[in-house]
Formats: C-alpha cells, sequence, structure tokens
C-alpha cells in the first residue's frame, strides 16, 4: 500500500517545519568549538524521516491543541535525543556501522571522540529545547515538566539505554518472543511512545486518551522495530541508506532472524493492526496516526 496523497502532504509539511526549527536551535557552524557544531548538524541534517515529532505534533492536534510552541519541545527535544542514539548506535563499541542515512556514519567523518561527544551534547541540548517554553502559558500547568520526565525516563535504563544493554549483550539465549518483545520496546518503542504522550501531555489530553497514545505508541514501537528487523534482511541498501544483512552477520538475535522474514511480517502487522484498535473511540481526527501506523508497516527506509 502506498503511502496516501494526504499522509504525503502531512508528512511533507510537517518535515519542513521540524527543519525549520532544527536549524533554529542548533548552534551555527562557525561557532567555537566549530568541529562540534559541525558534527551535530552533520548529522541532524542527513535526513531521516522525522517520525518522532511527527508523532508528537499529531498527538498534541488530535488532543485538542493548537500552538506552534510545541515545535520546540516536540522537535528539537525528541528528534535530537533520536540523532544522538543514532550516533551512539554506529559507534565501532556499539552496531560498528560506517553507514547512516545515505552517509558515512558520524565517527567516520569526526572521530570516535567527536561522535560521542556530538551526541552527548544534542542530549543536553535536547532537554534545554524541551523546557524552552517554560516560561510562556504555552501548557496546562505541570504538563512541561511531566513530559520532560516522561523523556527521561524513556531514554534511561528502562528505556533506550535498557534496550541497547539487551542488543549488545546479544543473548542467544534470549530469542523467546517476550525477551525479543522488551527489547524492541525499550530500544526503539519508548521513546516513539514518549513522543506521543509528550504531544498528549502539553494540549492537556485526558486520561483517556493518554492511555490510548501510549498503547498506539507500545504497538506503533513494535511493529516499527520488527519492520526495521526484516529490512535488514530483505530491503535496498540505497532506499535504507545504511547496510543490510548487519544483523546475521552480527548474530543479532532479532524477530525477522528467530521466527523468519514471513513470521516476523505477520507478528509486525499485528503490533500494527493492536496499536490502531486504540484509535477506534477518536473517529476520523486519529486519521494521521492510522495512516502513520499503516506507512510505518510498508516502509521501504
Ligand atoms: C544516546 C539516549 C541515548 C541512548 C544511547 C545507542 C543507544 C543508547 C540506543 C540505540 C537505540 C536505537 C538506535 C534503536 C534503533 C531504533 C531505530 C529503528 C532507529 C531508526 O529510526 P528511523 O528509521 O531513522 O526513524 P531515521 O533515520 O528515519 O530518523
Amino acid at each position: 500500500m502506498a503511502v496516501s496523497p494526504r499522509l504525503e502532504a502531512y508528512l511533507r509539511e510537517k518535515r519542513v517545519q521540524i527543519n525549520r526549527t532544527l536549524e533554529q536551535v542548533l548552534p551555527p557552524e562557525a561557532w567555537e568549538p566549530a568541529t562540534i557544531h559541525r558534527a551535530m548538524r552533520y548529522s541532524v541534517f542527513a535526513g531521516g524521516k522525522r517520525l518522532r515529532p511527527i508523532l508528537a505534533i499529531a498527538a498534541y492536534q488530535i488532543a485538542g491543541g493548537r500552538q506552534d510552541a510545541i515545535l520546540v519541545p516536540a522537535t528539537a527535544g525528541l528528534e535530537l535525543i533520536h540523532c544522538a542514539s543514532l550516533i551512539h548506535d554506529d559507534l565501532p563499541c556499539m552496531d560498528d556501522d560506517d553507514y547512516r542515512r545515505g552517509r558515512p556514519t558520524n565517527h567516520k567523518v569526526f572521530g570516535e571522540a567527536m561522535a560521542v561527544l556530538a551526541g552527548d551534547a544534542m542530549i543536553a541540548l535536547a532537554f534545554e529545547c524541551l523546557l524552552a517554553e517554560d516560561r510562556n502559558d504555552s501548557f496546562p500547568d505541570g504538563a512541561l515538566l511531566e513530559a520532560v520526565r516522561v523523556v527521561a525516563r524513556a531514554i534511561g535504563t528502562r528505556g533506550l539505554v535498557g534496550g541497547q544493554v539487551m542488543d549488545v549483550s546479544n543473548d542467544p539465549e534470549a530469542g523467546s518472543k517476550k525477551t525479543l518483545e522488551q527489547t524492541c520496546e525499550h530500544k526503539t518503542g519508548a521513546l516513539i511512545q514518549a513522543s506521543l504522550e509528550c504531544g498528549g501531555l502539553l494540549a492537556g489530553g485526558d486520561s483517556r486518551l493518554m492511555k490510548a497514545l501510549r498503547l498506539y505508541g507500545k504497538g506503533l514501537g513494535l511493529g516499527f522495530q520488527i519492520t526495521d528487523d526484516i529490512l535488514n534482511v530483505i530491503g535496498d541498501p540505497r532506499q535504507m541508506g545504511k547496510a543490510t544483512h548487519t544483523d546475521q552477520a552480527q548474530d543479532k538475535v532479532t524477530f525477522a532472524g528467530v521466527l523468519g522474514v514471513e513470521a516476523a511480517r505477520k507478528e509486525a502487522k499485528r503490533w500494527i493492526d493492536e496499536a490502531k484498535s486504540n484509535l477506534d473511540f477518536l473517529g476520523a481526527a486519529a486519521w494521521p496516526l492510522r495512516e502513520i501506523a499503516d506507512y510505518v508497516l510498508e516502509r521501504r527506509s
């Protein structure tokens, strides 16, 4: 299924806004120390689907939010953290990848020390941006602080870092469906879920909506990572902008490796259907999240 024209237009419009905001918040390349600012900009502006900030904006709008004030926290906070995690994930001590988003990885261009530092600086900048609207009355009382707490938790040992620990430990005994799900949920799902929660919180979403966004995020995160595993086996490296077959080469325990591609595909679809089912009560307003879920499953990059 191709991306619908309305989703294509929606994603395009959001990406333009997001890229403009990232351009504003990132220090110029010429600022000293210039090398790290070049390294940060190199990875942030290498392309990327901008899925996490788009999810936050979509959730915000579905929850009734109408202000552009969401852009800095959502865009900068979430996309900068995501980009930092990609830089660190590619390091020789992690997945040791040479290409990302169609370019040599950050450490290949700037060296390992600068790649580590660029990621660190991006996380610091992300939290500065998340709190940037603190002095304005743009959001309900306490919502911004709660969003910061949600994001911080999602990237720590109960989220990205925890999932990455499971990923690099690469325990061959960890091939049970439950353990695979836990790895995906932490490594990939946590930031996706946090993005949706941020959007809902900043618009003052009620508890029913917040629960629906969390459950949608869980299903979407699992469907996204299982699809990523499948693309590592059958994807086109030129479309993906990175090498494929790396999981098998590194004996990684993944859904596609353990179940095979066809069964993994069914598993991904099951999670995407599960994700969408949580949106039923929202009616037509939730179309971007429904269509994004289908896009995640059908994507080729
Ligand atoms: C630096 C916060 C922080 C964490 C360190 C390295 C690490 C712990 C975690 C790695 C997490 C990771 C990279 C998981 C993979 C998630 C994934 C499938 C990324 C690809 O996301 P896309 O397809 O990428 O949205 P684009 O390039 O489109 O943005």
